[in-house]
């Protein structure tokens, strides 16, 4: 899916700002045609989730219908060609309606999804935008829902968090990334994907397919841009998937001293004349597994980052552009070289910084936690989407290096999961993600609790551990926890034989608060914690990564083990530093390799 973008073919209204806004408990919006006219009682900032933005209206908590509604003008610029309206993310699903007339739905939050809206939109008039959002999920959708009663039927009271979740971060509602109307001319270019390959040390292949929406063109004509040069050929037309192959000598790689991007130009031509042009950065860069090693352009790499969220206070999971910013420099400044997207897809507007910055990322989807109690046919069959709907997006981006499409499955311990049920459907997840794009590896992050015999280790190419002695387990007692961390990372090296990354391992830590001996929740404590799992991890042969979990602090649903956030952060949740910042800098600061 391409990203959006104006030029002489191309226009684009940003929706995003004050909306009308109305809550619907009782869920009777439809019954009573709101989206002919809302009544509405409050506002809402877009992009921007309603928990803390409308706290003092009772919705921190909400989980349920709300409704979105805007007027716009739409210019006579729109009169030509297709219009659609496009929402980069709408958390967890919603509904459309245009000038009263349903448009359509989408189930399944932190990706953009479209409708063609030709033919609802009046050009050179106001136009009526209604949006139902939902943010309810149950046990067939990615993530995951639970409730209060399943709660208390799975007798599992101790766990029960408020709003009720199966994951650790707070299930901020709304519409959460900028929304646009944009236009296209009648004969445009739909989809572009581009596959680079190195070939040897001075030649790399290009492959590009070409989706475009009609037959109707004559011909399509690619220049290729570096600093000083421009590569232009041009191929036939008349057919919707356009497949090109060429080769560069002497690319330009794309790697974290240098993240060189080239921009692609495409242009459709009928008679000679231009119709659509569509132009587009991307990188020259190969990563593979060799043995045990992370290789980017056939140099070992080791990734040092963190776990990330989307969250920040107030705008919840709104995107956050000064945010995304800091964090970027606080990656560099604290010798970071990566990030996991842990536990969903974040905006694109953060790959393509991390494109442009030379940041790797592991790309996750939100199958956090799954439940192998409840899974069901359409659960698997949503993850499938999930994972198509994320390649579809994020192919392109060269700071993209593995995917993850899970995140610490049967967290639960159910023993059914190790009969044969979980191993089938992880070799069908990996299988499909595979089918889609076989030049990433796949890992999904295993938690303690799975054990060793988790069936992800099988369906991952590099195996991710998500660890906690001397946290949850052996809680204080670092000298212990060091001894299980190493015995257990030993065991899983030579029992699967497949590099590793521990994705996960960290400690709540309460900022201002010190002590002299080992004590949970102190600045100290989360320092001297980080300090031996980096210095184990980075002693062994076989581990490719360690990644802290988090980066900052974030907003949990409320359970007596949270002070309203997840304290693991080793920035404060508005990013002040804590002390085991300056250690990680320290430690980053000498190169691995
Ligand atoms: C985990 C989860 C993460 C939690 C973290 C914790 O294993 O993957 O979502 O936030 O532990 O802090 O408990």
């Amino acid at each position: 899916m391409l990203n959006l973008q104006v030029n002489s073919f191309r226009k684009k209204n940003n929706l995003c700002g004050i909306w009308n806004f109305r809550i619907d408990q009782e869920k009777i919006g439809e019954a009573e045609k709101w989206y002919n006219l809302l009544k509405p009682e409050l506002d809402i900032a877009v992009p921007g989730s309603w928990n803390e933005q409308l706290e003092a209206e009772g919705l921190m908590n909400y989980i349920g219908d709300v409704w979105y509604q805007k007027e716009l003008f739409i210019t006579n610029e729109f009169n030509e060609g297709n219009i659609f309206l496009r929402i980069d993310s709408a958390d967890y699903s919603c509904k459309v309606w245009i000038n009263g007339e349903y448009v359509g739905e989408n189930h399944g939050g932190f990706l953009p999804f479209e409708f063609d809206i030709t033919r609802y939109i009046f050009v050179n008039k106001i136009n009526l935008i209604t949006i139902k959002v939902n943010n309810e999920l149950n046990c067939n959708t990615i993530p995951q829902g639970i409730t209060a009663e399943d709660y208390e039927i799975e007798n599992r009271i101790r766990e029960e968090t408020y709003p009720p979740a199966r994951f650790d971060f707070f299930p901020f509602g709304g519409i959460n990334r900028p929304i646009y109307i944009y236009s296209t001319p009648q004969e445009f270019i739909k989809d572009v994907k581009i596959q680079t390959k190195l070939i040897g040390d001075t030649s790399a292949k290009l492959i590009i397919d070409t989706n475009i929406n009609s037959t109707n063109f004559d011909q399509i004509k690619y220049e290729i841009i570096d600093d000083n040069n421009v590569l232009e050929f041009t191929e036939i037309g008349n057919t919707h998937l356009v497949k090109s192959q060429l080769t560069i000598q002497n690319p330009k790689l794309w790697n974290l001293e240098n993240p060189f991007l080239y921009k692609l130009v495409i242009t459709l031509l009928k008679k000679d004349l231009p119709i659509d042009q569509y132009s587009m950065n991307f990188g020259i860069r190969d990563i593979k597994i060799e043995g045990n090693k992370l290789l980017l352009n056939n140099k070992p790499i080791f990734l040092r980052g963190f776990g990330k969220h989307e969250d920040f206070p107030i705008f919840g999971k709104g995107l956050n552009l000064p945010l995304l910013v800091k964090d970027f420099t606080l990656l560099k400044w604290i010798n970071a070289n990566s990030f996991r997207t842990s536990h969903y897809p974040y905006a694109e507007e953060w790959l393509d910084y991390a494109d442009k910055k030379g940041i790797l990322v592991i790309d996750e989807i939100p199958a956090v936690s799954l439940d192998f109690r409840k899974t069901t046919d359409q659960t698997l069959q949503n993850h499938k989407n999930f994972i198509k709907k994320l390649i579809d997006r994020d192919y392109n981006h060269p700071c993209v290096i593995m995917w993850a499409p899970g995140n610490e499955p049967n967290i639960v311990g159910e023993e059914s999961y190790y009969n044969g049920s979980g191993e089938k459907y992880w070799n069908e997840i990996y299988d499909y993600t595979k089918s889609l794009d076989d030049s990433r590896p796949i890992t999904i992050p295993n938690c303690q609790r799975a054990g060793v015999d988790d069936p992800v280790f099988k369906f991952s190419d590099v195996i991710s551990l998500n660890r906690y002695y001397g946290w949850y387990e052996n809680p204080g007692n670092l000298d212990t926890a060091i001894i299980r961390m190493e015995s257990e990372m030993d065991l899983i090296a030579n029992k699967y034989q497949k590099p590793i990354i521990v994705t996960e391992f960290g400690t709540d830590t309460v900022p201002g608060l010190h002590s002299i001996s080992d004590q949970m929740f102190t600045e100290e404590y989360q320092s001297k914690f980080l300090e031996l799992y980096c210095k184990l991890i980075e002693s062994k042969s076989y581990t490719i990564g360690e990644h802290v979990w988090n980066f900052a602090d974030f907003k949990t649903p409320q359970h007596f083990r949270r002070v309203v956030n997840n304290l693991k952060g080793v920035f404060t949740r508005t990013r002040d530093p804590k002390q085991a910042a300056y250690t990680l800098k320290k430690i980053w600061s000498v190169s691995k390799f």
